[in-house]
Parts: structure tokens; C-alpha cells; sequence
């Protein structure tokens, strides 16, 4: 980018100044109070843990910039084709001990913190979550950039540096959540290093005109000037070392000079505040569409910014435009950088000079797009009339489009007119809306889905008109996957020494399949013992959370169940607490001779739910509410603890996904795409509770049914299901005696008033369109196999746990990773 002959002056000189990586003990404590005096302006007696994070995280940045500029320097030498991941949302969780581990320097860190007194599980601790996701959508581009950085990929992200990322969880007295603004960096980052100059102008509103031959011209409006953040992802033992570029809003003038010279100071200032606002805040939903215009506007901002660097980078490569797709490939992480197309054509079109069809050649060859979600609330549709207001130019563009696109779908299904209107960018009723899924599928020559089943329901539900016109070829499958350097060496370091150990190398760290060596020990008595102890250290770490945090005492010694992800009526955390309640009420009238044989149990509870999203809230607070009055009965103390943890996070999720023994993927089939947290839990030997659905069913092919513990009705099921719920309905009474009894048990009032809980127990009693009526028997069945299995045989089940871990190799996201770099963008690793 723009580079210059190099050295400047006097190359001697220059060289003398650059430092390397290796750096031992004396040399990393060195620079960490370097930092301390320097940097942070503070002094050996008034430094605290914080102070001893930053100062070390300064210094640990410095090796990943070495590393970063040495890989940035080789792509612009080599010049090879690269990907671009554009992403609204990167779920990074912290950094440091990710980094510390991944440039295999974690150990020497330690000790030279220890010698300036610090323990550096304090220090770590003290590093704050980048928050800038939701959930799943989220943390998988995260898992993708530290993978591609690990594989040796060209591969950058691009997001938005969100002033407010994800909001902190609260829960108030009476069980409700209450959101508070995450201000993450307040206490500054360290990890970002500012590109004050790079930056970007990026228009909004003004007028379109048309020229001949589909050519355009946009202006006037208001710009904004985007400025760049760049965020260095290191790999695992390699120097390969990626970047994710974060844009964050400038007003492009301090003022609007004329209001200002008119006298009209606040209307100048306010055009300033609007202007920076857009990065404000991440929009907080998951799985679901708002239609705010703020929205949009955050979506153009970066996709017009991300474009124009992109478009900067290749023209440096000297290379003729129409070269533009064999050295550049762009991922759209679901629909919400759809305008990026849009965008794509306009700059070819409008700003190069290209041919309209010409353009559309070398558009449809740079994208694809990956869908993750099968759920009609959230596909995106935006009104016409907002972008008529705000991006006229990229709406011709889009009719233009449309235009010619809809003439191909008659001729090709001649008198169809139901199939045009389905297939149509623009969806006419309920006013007229843009219908991003249509354009994206559209402009991209592959579209995935996350899972298999997932992907087989894209081509013949929500895409099956575009899978007729264009033919099965341009549908994919890429099964997600997660890292394992953080989701198992980094969360879960007793586990990771110990397979470390037995296999002799820590190479399964980049071959995940070479996990499977470990089931010769499947029966290994010492093997189990270190197992089982690795196990229990982990579940007592949690322990001693809770108390720290809650101020409740678990026995460790109990069974852990673990339900934690975004609270969603589809991924039936009510099916989870209804169960509970069933379990509460068979102890209760147990004998207490009865009660001594029943398995243990402690249930936690963690996800946050959308502010807007009031059954969510709802279903926190009866979660809330019955354990506070199961955790307080004496008749089912020490058998049964139920807890809603608060704020779940990254950092909360490290913690509590080596403590498993039973996690719960519980959603109705067909819904969740794929789910990624099942895979991590099964990773660290937690053993999976789920239905048939996302990747629950391609976990079960690796690691076997008899190791799973499936329920209810498959997906095929459900439509009719649906059906019968509303016009043949049968009373729950009839349907599930038992789930009946809980209702009433809800509605009389022993967890609070029935009124509180009546609009949940009537989506279950009328409707039930998550099914939990019809799965609720199951659901209880497959608990019951649970104790069965974990109380019988204590070596069965760490056998089952072994070879769970043992056959996760298929869920790296270096295998996913791959087969984008290979299947869709056709790239190649770079040496560094
Ligand atoms: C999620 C899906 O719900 C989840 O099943 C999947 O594992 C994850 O994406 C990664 O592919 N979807 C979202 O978070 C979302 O907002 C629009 O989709």
C-alpha cells in the first residue's frame, strides 16, 4: 500500500533501530516497565494489576506489530490473491493471554510479571472484552481470523469500531435484566493502533443522476469521514500475523460552515454529532432484524469504506481492473454488507469508467455469501423509501438490476409470475422494501450455509426459487467451526497439558484430528484419573466464581448442566426451566430415602436477551425466580441448584465450558443453523443434550449417537406439527400430563404472581410454535438417560468424555477456514 523505496537515509542506522521478537526474561521485564514509566506515566509503588496489564500488553503489542508489518510488507511483495472477511460483528473476548499463547511466549511473560511481582492470572483478568458482537454470527468471524492468520491465510476482517459494544447484563431484584452502556474503551486500548491516515469519504443522501449506458452521478448530501483502526491478529506459531481493520465515524468538517456563518451554532454542532454517531453503538440483536436507519447507515458507512481500501490496495498492484477478481476475493458474513455490491458496481461503473456489463462480470466473480440463519425475522428488507433519502444512486443501481435480472426469471419460467415476485429484489407489499437476501444471493457466485442440514434447508426452503434458476452448484455447505488455541488451550490449560502430554507434542493445536490418538487411553485407568482430575479442577474454578460473584456455595462434586447462549424463544432455554421445574417437583414428593439416590445437579443458566425482546426478558426472569425458590427449599438442597449467571461474555464462556459434564442445544429442529458453543463444549469433554438440528447432527457422526443424548421431533416434523397446533389443537393436558402439571404449578403463584408468567404459559398452552408440548416428554427422557449414565458407571461416562474430545478434529476452524480459502475464494497460504 503505497509503499516507499526503502530505507530512508542511512540503512545502517535504520536497522540498528528495529527490534525483533525473541525477546528472553530480562528483556520482556525491561520493556514492561519501559511501559510503566513511560508510556502509562506511573512508577513501581503506585502500580496496580491494571497497570501491570497495560504496561505488559504494550509490550506484547509491540512483538505483533513486528510480526504484523513483516507479514503486511510480504503481501505487498508477493502481491498474492487475498480475502477480504466483512463482518459487522467480531466477538474478540480479550486479547493478551490469546496472544501470549499464540506467539508461544505465554511462559516468559509469566515469569518476568512474577518477578515484578504480579501474578499474571490477575493480570489477564484485568483486560476488559472487545464485546463487538452478539453471539454465534460473532464469535465465528473471530474464530475465522485467528484461523486464517494460523493456516498462513491472506486474509483481512473488516468491521466497525463500536464505541459501545455489546451491553452489560444486570439482573434487578425481582429477576428482570437491565441493560447498562459497555463503554469498552474508556480505559483505552491497546490493542489498536490508530490510522489516522487512512481514511475514507463516504457520502450520504444528495441526488442521483443518470447518463447513457447506466452510468451515473452522485452528489451533494452529507460526507463522513471514516478513519481506520487496525486490530493485529497473530496466528499460532507463526509469524503469520493478519489484520482486522475497524472503521470508526468522523464528521468530515468540525462544522457545517455555513449554518456555523449564519449564526446557526447548534444546527452546525449537530450535524458534526450526527455524523460520529454512526459507530456509536452495536445494534444489540441476534437472529433478528430492526429496520433502524441508524442501522442502514452503519452498514453503508463500512461497506463503502471497506470497498475503497479494498479498491486503493489492488490499483497498487498496477494490475488492469478486470484483473480486480483474481486478486480479490469478499465474504459477506450473512446479509448486513449486501450494499457492498450495490457499492462495487458503482465504483466500477460510475468512478472507472467500466462497462455496466463488464462490471457486473467482475462483481459476480469477488462475492459470496455465507447465510446463517434460516429464521424469516431476520432477514433483512429495507424500504425504498429509506434509500431514496439516503443512497438514491445505489437504488438505481438496484432497479437497474432488478431490471434486467427479472427478465432472465421469465424467460427462463415463462407465466411464473408467483416465482418473479418471490425472486424479485423488491418486495411490494407492506410498502415497497429491498430484499437483501435476493440481492446478495444475486451478486455473489457462491452461497453457503453453516451446517448441513442448514444448508439443505437454504436450497429448498428460503432459496429454492434461486437454486432452480441458477442450479444446485452455486449452494455450498461450509459446517462451521472454532478455534481450538482458545476454545481449549487458552480456556482450558489442565486439559490441554494433559493431552499435550499424552500425545507427546502440542501439533494437535493445528491438526485437531490428532485428538483421536488419544483414544487408545480410552480405557487407561491412570488415563481416566488424570481425566476426571482435569475435570474437576475445572468445575471447581467455576465454584469459586459463583461464590466470588453470587455468593452461592456448589458442590462441585455434583453433576454440571450448562445451557448458555443467546436467550431466544427458538433455542428453548424455556424448555430447559420447565424441565427444571419437573425435576424440582419429582424431588419434592420423593422420600428422603429417595432423595439421597437421586443424581446431583446443578443447573446454570447464562445468555443475554435483546433489549426490544420481552419474552426473552421474561423467560431471564422465571429462570431467575424459580431458582430463587429452588436454591432456597431445603427438601431439595444439595440435589438440585438452578443459576442464572449475569452478564455472559467471552471471557464468562472460558470459564464455564471446561466445567460441563451435560450441555444443552435444545433448539426446535430446523432452527439453529449450526450452534457453535455445542462444538466447544465437546471439545473440553462435556457431553452434549440436544435435538436433532444444526451441527448437534454432524457432532453426533464424529463422535457416535451412543455418546449423544438426542430427543425430539425431527425437522421434517415440525411444519405439521405447526399445523395441528392451529387447527387440530389438543389440549397440553392430553398432549403431556407432565408439562400440564408445570404450567399450573407456574400459574400458582409459588415463583410470583401468575399474571407475570400468563403471556409465556400461553404461548406454550396455545400456538407453541417452538414445541415445547410436543417435545416436553422427550426432553424428560432423555434427562432421565442422562443420571442414568452418569450414576451407573463413572468409567462409562469418562470413556464417553475421552472419546467426545477425541473425535472433535472435524470442528477446527482451521478445516473451515480452509475449505473457504479453497472451495470459495481460491487463495493460497503465504510464508512470512
Ligand atoms: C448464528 C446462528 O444462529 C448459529 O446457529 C450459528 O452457529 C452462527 O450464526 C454462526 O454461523 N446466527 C446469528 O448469530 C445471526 O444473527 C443472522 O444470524
Amino acid at each position: 500500500q503505497g509503499q516507499e523505496k526503502w530505507p530512508k537515509g542511512d540503512e545502517a542506522t535504520w536497522k540498528a533501530g528495529l527490534r525483533g521478537v525473541d525477546s528472553d526474561v530480562p528483556e520482556i521485564t525491561k520493556n514492561i516497565v519501559h511501559h510503566v514509566q513511560t508510556t502509562l506515566a506511573r512508577q513501581a509503588y503506585n502500580i496496580d494489576d491494571m497497570g501491570a496489564y497495560q504496561a505488559t500488553a504494550l509490550a506484547v503489542r509491540e512483538d505483533l506489530i513486528v510480526n504484523w508489518n513483516e507479514t503486511q510488507l510480504t503481501y505487498t511483495k508477493k502481491s498474492p490473491k487475498r480475502a477480504y472477511y466483512l463482518s459487522l460483528e467480531f466477538l474478540m473476548g480479550r486479547t493478551l493471554d490469546n496472544a501470549l499463547l499464540n506467539l508461544g511466549m505465554k511462559d516468559k511473560f509469566s515469569e518476568g510479571v512474577n518477578k515484578l511481582g504480579f501474578n499474571m492470572e490477575d493480570v489477564l483478568h484485568s483486560e476488559r472484552d472487545a464485546a463487538l458482537g452478539n453471539g454465534g454470527l460473532g464469535r465465528l468471524a473471530a474464530c475465522y481470523v485467528d484461523s486464517s492468520a494460523t493456516c498462513e491465510l491472506p486474509v483481512w476482517g473488516y468491521g466497525l469500531r463500536y464505541q459501545y459494544g455489546m451491553f452489560q447484563q444486570l439482573i434487578a431484584p425481582d429477576g428482570s435484566q437491565l441493560e447498562a452502556p459497555d463503554p469498552w474503551l474508556d480505559n483505552s486500548n491497546p490493542w489498536e493502533i490508530p490510522r489516522l491516515d487512512v481514511t475514507v469519504d463516504v457520502r450520504f443522501g444528495g441526488h442521483a443522476e443518470k447518463l447513457e449506458g447506466n452510468r451515473g452521478i452522485w452528489s451533494g448530501g452529507q460526507e463522513v469521514l471514516a478513519i481506520a483502526y487496525d486490530c493485529p491478529i497473530p496466528g499460532s506459531d507463526t509469524k503469520s500475523t493478519n489484520n482486522i481493520r475497524f472503521w470508526s465515524a468522523r464528521p468530515r468538517r468540525g462544522f457545517d460552515l455555513q449554518s456555523f456563518n449564519a449564526g446557526n451554532y447548534e444546527r452546525a454542532v449537530e450535524t458534526s454529532n450526527s455524523a460520529a454517531n454512526i459507530t456509536n453503538v452495536l445494534y444489540p440483536n441476534d437472529n433478528h432484524y430492526a429496520g433502524k436507519t441508524l442501522r442502514l447507515q452503519q452498514q453503508y458507512f463500512w461497506c463503502a469504506a471497506s470497498l475503497s481500501d479494498i479498491m486503493r490496495r489492488f490499483k497498487n498492484t498496477g494490475k488492469d481492473i478486470s484483473e480486480f477478481p483474481n486478486l480479490v476475493a469478499i465474504q459477506l458474513n450473512d446479509t448486513h454488507p449486501t450494499l457492498a455490491i450495490p457499492e462495487l458496481m458503482r465504483i466500477l461503473v460510475d468512478e472507472e469508467d467500466v462497462e455496466w456489463n463488464a462490471a457486473w462480470d467482475i462483481v459476480t466473480r469477488t462475492f459470496s455469501y455465507t447465510n446463517h440463519t434460516v429464521l424469516p425475522e431476520a432477514l433483512e428488507k429495507w424500504p425504498v423509501q429509506i434509500f431514496e433519502q439516503l443512497l438514491p444512486r445505489h437504488l438505481q443501481i438496484i432497479y437497474d438490476l432488478n431490471w434486467t435480472f427479472l427478465q432472465a426469471v421469465a424467460k427462463k419460467f415463462p407465466n411464473d409470475v408467483a416465482k418473479m415476485e418471490r425472486m424479485s429484489l423488491i418486495e411490494e407489499a407492506n410498502g415497497r422494501q429491498i430484499r437483501m437476501a435476493n440481492l446478495a444471493v444475486l451478486g455473489s457466485f457462491k452461497v453457503n450455509g453453516v451446517a448441513e442440514l442448514h444448508s439443505e434447508l437454504v436450497r429448498t426452503t428460503i432459496l429454492k426459487d434461486f437454486v432452480d434458476f441458477y442450479g444446485i452448484s452455486k449452494f455450498a455447505n461450509v459446517t462451521n467451526g472454532i478455534t481450538p488455541r482458545r476454545w481449549l488451550d487458552q480456556c482450558n490449560p489442565s486439559l490441554s497439558a494433559l493431552i499435550t502430554e499424552t500425545l507427546g507434542s502440542r501439533a494437535w493445536l493445528k491438526d485437531l484430528y490428532l485428538l483421536k490418538g488419544l483414544l487408545k487411553y480410552e480405557d487407561d485407568v491412570a488415563f481416566h484419573k488424570k481425566w476426571a482430575a482435569s475435570k474437576a479442577n475445572n468445575k471447581q474454578r467455576l465454584a469459586a466464581y459463583i461464590k466470588s460473584t453470587l455468593g452461592v456455595t456448589v458442590d462441585p462434586r455434583a453433576m454440571f448442566v450448562i445451557q448458555v447462549k443467546r436467550i431466544h424463544e427458538y433455542k428453548r432455554q424455556s424448555l430447559n426451566i420447565l424441565g427444571v421445574i419437573h425435576r424440582y417437583l419429582t424431588i419434592k414428593a420423593m422420600t428422603p430415602e429417595e432423595r439421597a439416590k437421586v443424581n446431583p445437579r446443578v443447573v446454570l443458566f447464562a445468555g443475554k436477551a435483546a433489549p426490544g425482546y420481552w419474552m426473552a426478558k421474561l423467560i431471564i426472569r422465571l429462570i431467575v425466580n424459580v431458582g430463587k425458590v429452588i436454591n432456597s427449599d431445603p427438601d431439595v438442597k444439595g440435589v438440585l441448584t438452578v443459576l442464572f449467571l449475569p452478564d455472559y461474555s467471552v471471557s464468562l464462556a472460558e470459564l464455564l465450558i471446561p466445567a460441563s459434564d451435560i450441555s444443552e442445544h435444545i433448539s426446535t429442529a430446523g432452527t439453529e443453523a449450526s450452534g457453535t458453543s455445542n462444538m466447544k463444549f465437546c471439545l473440553n469433554g462435556g457431553l452434549l443434550l440436544g435435538t436433532v438440528d444444526g451441527a448437534n447432527i454432524e457432532i453426533a457422526e464424529e463422535v457416535g449417537e451412543d455418546n449423544v443424548f438426542f430427543f425430539g421431533h425431527l425437522t421434517p416434523a415440525v411444519e405439521e406439527l405447526r399445523y395441528n397446533h392451529r387447527y387440530n389443537p389438543i389440549p397440553v393436558q392430553e398432549k403431556s400430563p407432565a408439562l400440564a402439571a408445570v404450567l399450573d404449578n407456574v400459574m400458582s403463584g409459588c415463583y410470583g404472581e401468575a399474571s407475570i408468567w400468563e403471556p409465556f404459559i400461553n404461548t406454550v398452552r396455545q400456538g407453541d410454535y417452538y414445541l415445547i408440548s410436543d417435545d416436553f416428554d422427550s426432553y424428560l427422557n432423555a434427562q432421565a438417560m442422562v443420571d442414568e449414565a452418569y450414576t451407573k458407571d463413572p468409567k462409562e461416562w469418562i470413556k464417553k468424555s475421552i472419546n467426545t474430545t477425541a473425535r472433535m478434529g472435524k470442528f477446527s476452524s482451521d478445516r473451515a477456514i480452509m475449505t473457504y480459502a479453497e472451495e470459495i475464494w481460491n487463495i493460497e497460504p503465504v510464508k512470512i
